[in-house]
Order: C-alpha cells, then sequence, then structure tokens
C-alpha cells in the first residue's frame, strides 16, 4: 500500500517531486511509523490472548451476552453552554450567575468519581471519551462534566497503561460546550503526598492548558493553609476554583463537637477569603444527612457570598435525600451520576433526580430521552467491567460508623479479602472508626483516609487494640504512612495531632507544624525533564513532566510499557482486558480517520522455548507474531 500511494500521488505523477519530497508529503512516510505502532498493538493483543491480562485474571468475566456498548450519536451542533458562559462572564460574574439561576445546575460525575467509586477507578479512556460527543450534543445545559483527576490519574497510567493527558484532550475536543471539572488534593496534587509548591503550580497550569475549567480543591484535613498554592495558581491561569469543605461527623451530635456548624461556617469563611468562587461540600464518605444538609446549606449561603456545590455518596442509601434537602434549602449545583453508575458507593441518580425537580422552579431543563439514551450507554460499559465490581448489595447504615469514603470502601473490603480479612470486615469497620478518634478524630479522604485504613488492617490483623497501641510498655510497628502523617507530613488537623500517640510513632524523630510545602525545595523542573528524557528514551512535553513530577516511576513504566505494546487505549475494552478469540475481527481507529482491521486467525502451539505463535490478518494481509506463553 505504502508504493502504491507512492506511485499514484499526484505530484509523483506530474514528475515535480524532488528530494523535498518528504517534507512536503509527510503523510505518505509517515506509513513505517503507523506499521511500528500497529506491529506493537499486534504484540500487544496475542500477549492478552495468550496469558491473559494480570487486572482480571480469575477476576468475575462479563456475560457472554454482553452488549457492545454503542455511544449515542445525536446529529444536533453542540449548543453553547456552561463553557461559553464561563469564557463571557469570567469566573467571578459566573459564579454570580450560578447564584442567580433558578435550575439546578447538575455535575454528571460518571467520567470520575462514579467508576472510582463502584469499579475500582477501572474505566478506560476508549469507554470515556466515547460518550463525550453524545454529552455536548444532547445535554448542553449541564452545569460540569466531573472528568479528571482524584484517583484516576495515576490508575490510568499505573493499570491501564494510558495517558491521562491524551483523555483530558478528547474529551475537551468532543464537548467543547460543557465546562470540564477535576478533583485536586491541593498540596497533594493528584498524588498521596505533599509535592513542592512549583510542582502543585505547574501541574495546575498544565491542567488549565489541556482544559480543565474548574478545579474542586479540597485538603485531607480540611487546612486552608495546605490549599492555598492550588487555589492560587487556579485563579492564577483565569479558571474556576471550587474550594471544598470535606464533611464529616454530624453537626447535629452534639457529641461530635468538633466538626460543628460552626466549624464548617468558618471553613467556608476562609475559602472565600481565599479567593474561591464556588463552594463545595464534598461528602466524600456520604455522612450528610438530610436535615443536617437543610441546616449546612442555609448557614454556608448566609456566611458567604458563593453559590454552593454539593457532593454525597450514597453508601447509606438516602443520600437522594440529602441531595432534595439541600436543593430544597439552596444549593446551587449538585453531583450526581448517571443512572447505571450511580448508587452504593457512588453519586445518586442523575436521571431521577432531574424527575424530582421537573415541573418545579427548580426544573433542570434536562432532556431525559437524552438520559435515557446515555445510561443505555453507561450500563453496557459497566458490564464490560465485571471483574472490578465489589460483593456490594445494598445500602448500608454502617457508613455512620466508620465514615469510610466511597472511593476507599469498596477498595478496603479488596484489601481486607486480599489479606484474608474477608471475615472480619465489621472489625474492620468498627477499627478504622476507633483509629480516627486515636488520631484525635480527624477528616478521613485522600490521603488521610487511606493512613487511617493501614493502620486499621494492621490492628485487625495483629489483634491489637487502641489500648495496646497507646500501650508505653508495647512496642508497636506502625505503618509507614502513620508515622509521616503523624509527623506532620500530610499537614495538620484542627488542635493539632495527639502528643502521646505522636511520641510513641515518631521515636526519636521531630514532628512540626508548619505546611510541608514550606520544608520541601522547589524542584528543579529542567533537570527533572532531563533525567526523564534519559529515563524514557524520549521527549518529555510538559505534559509528561507534570505526570513525571508526582509519579516518576509509575510515569517511567507506563513508558516503557507503550515502547513495548503501543498505544493500547485505542483497543476496544473486551480486547484490552482478555484479547480475541479466533474469527474474531476488530477495528482499531489508531488515530481520527486512521482505522486498522484486525483479525485474529488462530492461536498456534507453544514451541520448547515456551513462545506462542498468533496468527493475524491485519488490513488483509498475513502477520505472525510470538510470543512468551507465560501460563
Ligand atoms: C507494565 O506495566 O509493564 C505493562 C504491563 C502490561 C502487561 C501486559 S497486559 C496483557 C499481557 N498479559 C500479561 O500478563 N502481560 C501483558
Ligand atoms: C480522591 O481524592 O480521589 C477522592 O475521590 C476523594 O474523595
Ligand atoms: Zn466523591
Amino acid at each position: 500500500p505504502f508504493l502504491e500511494a507512492l506511485l499514484t500521488h499526484p505530484s509523483f505523477q506530474a514528475g515535480d517531486y524532488t528530494t523535498r519530497f518528504i517534507d512536503t508529503t509527510p503523510e505518505l512516510f509517515s506509513l513505517p511509523k503507523r506499521r511500528d505502532r500497529a506491529t506493537r498493538l499486534l504484540r500487544y493483543v496475542a500477549d492478552v490472548t495468550v496469558n491473559g491480562h494480570p487486572e482480571t485474571r480469575g477476576k468475575k468475566r462479563p456475560a457472554a451476552h454482553a452488549r457492545t456498548p454503542d455511544a449515542p450519536r445525536i446529529a444536533a451542533k453542540p449548543a453553547d453552554g456552561t463553557r461559553q458562559l464561563l469564557d463571557k462572564l469570567g469566573p467571578n460574574g459566573f459564579a454570580e450567575w450560578m447564584r442567580a439561576q433558578s435550575r439546578v445546575l447538575v455535575t454528571d460525575t460518571t467520567m470520575r468519581d462514579a467508576h472510582q467509586s463502584l469499579l475500582a477507578t477501572r474505566m478506560r479512556s476508549y469507554d470515556i471519551a466515547a460518550a463525550a460527543p453524545a454529552y455536548a450534543a444532547g445535554l448542553p445545559g449541564l452545569f460540569s462534566l466531573e472528568c479528571w483527576g482524584g484517583a484516576t490519574f495515576d490508575v490510568a497510567m499505573r493499570f491501564l497503561n494510558e495517558n491521562p493527558w491524551e483523555l483530558l484532550a478528547k474529551i475537551r475536543t468532543a464537548a467543547p460546550n460543557i465546562l470540564l471539572q477535576m478533583l485536586l488534593r491541593g498540596a497533594n496534587g493528584v498524588g498521596y503526598t505533599n509535592y513542592p509548591d512549583n510542582v502543585v503550580r505547574f501541574f495546575v497550569q498544565r491542567a488549565a492548558a489541556g482544559g480543565i475549567d474548574l478545579f474542586r480543591v479540597f485538603d485531607c484535613l480540611n487546612w486552608v493553609e495546605n490549599m492555598r498554592v492550588a487555589i492560587d495558581a487556579v485563579l492564577e491561569a483565569g479558571k474556576l476554583a471550587e474550594g471544598a469543605i470535606c464533611y464529616t461527623g454530624d453537626i447535629l451530635d452534639p457529641e461530635r463537637a468538633k466538626y460543628s456548624l460552626n466549624y464548617y461556617v468558618d471553613l467556608a469563611r476562609q475559602l472565600e477569603a481565599a479567593g474561591c468562587h464556588i463552594i463545595a461540600i464534598k461528602d466524600m464518605a456520604g455522612v450528610l444527612k438530610p436535615s443536617a444538609a437543610t441546616v449546612l446549606v442555609r448557614a454556608l449561603r448566609d456566611a458567604t457570598a458563593l453559590p454552593i456545590h454539593l457532593h454525597t455518596h450514597d453508601t447509606s442509601g438516602i443520600s437522594a435525600a440529602t441531595v432534595l434537602a439541600a436543593v430544597e434549602a439552596g444549593a446551587d449545583a449538585i453531583d450526581a451520576a448517571m443512572d447505571p453508575m450511580s448508587g452504593l458507593t457512588s453519586q445518586p441518580c442523575l436521571g431521577s433526580l432531574v424527575e424530582a425537580w421537573r415541573h418545579t422552579g427548580r426544573d433542570t431543563g434536562l432532556d431525559p430521552a437524552i438520559i435515557r439514551r446515555l445510561s443505555f450507554y453507561w450500563e453496557a460499559v459497566r458490564a464490560q467491567y465485571a471483574a472490578f465490581e465489589s460483593d456490594l448489595q445494598s445500602g448500608a447504615s454502617e457508613v455512620y460508623l466508620h465514615e469510610m469514603p466511597g472511593g476507599q470502601f469498596t477498595n478496603l473490603r479488596e484489601q481486607a479479602r486480599s489479606l484474608g480479612l474477608a471475615e472480619r470486615w465489621h472489625d474492620i469497620a468498627r477499627t478504622y472508626r476507633d483509629v480516627n478518634m486515636m488520631f484525635g478524630d480527624i477528616v478521613k479522604v485522600t490521603p488521610s483516609s487511606k493512613v487511617v485504613g493501614d493502620m486499621a488492617l494492621m490492628m485487625v490483623a495483629q489483634d491489637l487494640g487502641v489500648a495496646d497501641i497507646l500501650d508505653p510498655a508495647r512496642e508497636i510497628a506502625f505503618p509507614a504512612s502513620a508515622v509521616d502523617m503523624l509527623r506532620g507530613d500530610l499537614g495538620q488537623p484542627p488542635g493539632g495531632w495527639p502528643s502521646l500517640l505522636q511520641a510513641k510513632a515518631l521515636h526519636d524523630q521531630q514532628p512540626y507544624t508548619v505546611r510541608p510545602g514550606s520544608l520541601l525545595a522547589a524542584a528543579d523542573l529542567d533537570a527533572m525533564r532531563a533525567r526523564a528524557a534519559a529515563r524514557c528514551e524520549g521527549a518529555i512535553t510538559d505534559d509528561d513532566l507534570a505526570a513525571y513530577a508526582m509519579y516518576p516511576e509509575v510515569y517511567a513504566a507506563y513508558r516503557a510499557a507503550r515502547r513495548t505494546y503501543g498505544p493500547v487505549a485505542v483497543l476496544p475494552t473486551p480486547v484490552f482486558f482478555y484479547g480475541m478469540q479466533p474469527g474474531d475481527e476488530i477495528a482499531i481507529e489508531i488515530e481520527a480517520g486512521k482505522t486498522l482491521i484486525l483479525r485474529l486467525q488462530a492461536i498456534g502451539e507453544t514451541d520448547e522455548e515456551g513462545n506462542a505463535r498468533v496468527f493475524f490478518e491485519l488490513n488483509g494481509q498475513p502477520r505472525v507474531v510470538k510470543v512468551p506463553n507465560r501460563a
């Protein structure tokens, strides 16, 4: 095909080609490169066909009759939406507009929190990006798409061998009219530890340039001091800064006085003073009860001039009541997940909430027919991720005991299972609660929630109670994450860390109380780029660098896998996780408008060296790939 393309090219036939032919007609000469990518992908498909995928091995498989997801194709040109409004009004004007709306503003979390909380964050960009055009054309009245950040950033590279920046670019191109929203862990960026200030700033700049319009910024201890660098960077980029109050405890419970209404009102005022445009109530565990929501939303709306955006999880089973109460009390925007990706540890059901407000003064105006079509799509997508479903079947009021974030809950259950502690789940839940109190009753959200989880698992595994941990006569090997947190590495909780526990965990190390970022030297980004380029055997763009700065090992491993296997993000999800069967034929869109047709003919015997030969037809040409049989 290359020779044919060359010989039939108009300038070749006209005889006016010169030595510059390669430069002036690069489309012809990109063919060898494309074949290179195709060869790598063949290697991947052959490997996964013979060996399976480490992430799905031994796990539940999708049903044999599972539907192929087909995103709704909606002909309409995307109408202007919140994105154009932000351009027109600027962030401050946009926030005023939000508060003046009578309709409820709806964020769809399906592309980020819903799969993080239900499917261990394993949803691939292939399935996410395919839905974006339907959102743009069919739901231009959505407030925002939460589609990036949180745990999705590292999971994409670590487990899915894909580049989170490429997903962002695809969604941005496909949905130019809806605000794109990300979750940023303040000084922890999209990681689990505090980063140097210039790394946080650089990351925010890249995310803004890549298309994020709204940054939901939180701190895992609600320490506003530790959020300022991120908030300032968002303000500087001219984007929307949504300062999140992480909700824990129960404002109506006099026994939980630490997290009182006054505490939250004070936080909201601090965030407003820090320059935030929107206040989020981030109820990461789903413990905000309906009557508490009424009181809280009213108080926050009175205390600040900013719009209020409610985020909750349905772990308890009553989150929809909380959302309805909050809206009744004046909440401006709310988070929900598309129906098949809602409920349990995810957000409440978007389609049903939209119906609850229809024909009322707060009607969202969102089209129910489109919501149903998108739901039909997400339902088929979810079925492909059977391997990542948790065993959770119902709502559970136990969440008020342990207060685990939705994203952690199923994860910790899985961790417990792998440690042989599945039978002791309720002990773990109770111990998690006890550990929280032992740490002084803290906010539990990534990464502080991980520390509480590490400590609780260690204690249950070793049959230790809080009294054992605190017993001066008893030597305890604390998890490293707990030592780091008690030293001050994640910042300060209200009232500081309990000093006896701190002394016991730290031995002779000194704790500190200043902002961790104030002690970290600025990263030398130029030197880091040079190191990354050498290590990754290729150019390092700013986006690559922003990823490498937070996750050097994970990023380098992602690049190594990419060199071996090519851009595996283009493979359909069943092929990515399970490979192909003899006789299967798939179309692979390797880039816009360029499609490979791949057919698996047969899987050969494994030779004495342990290699299997896999027979393909690629665009009609036979190809044989030899892969190690690791079975
Ligand atoms: C890496 O992280 O280094 C890449 C891991 C990818 C390994 C692929 S996944 C499909 C196939 N099956 C295996 O067991 N290994 C390869
Ligand atoms: C994250 O940080 O990933 C969260 O979802 C916190 O709720
Ligand atoms: Zn959440």
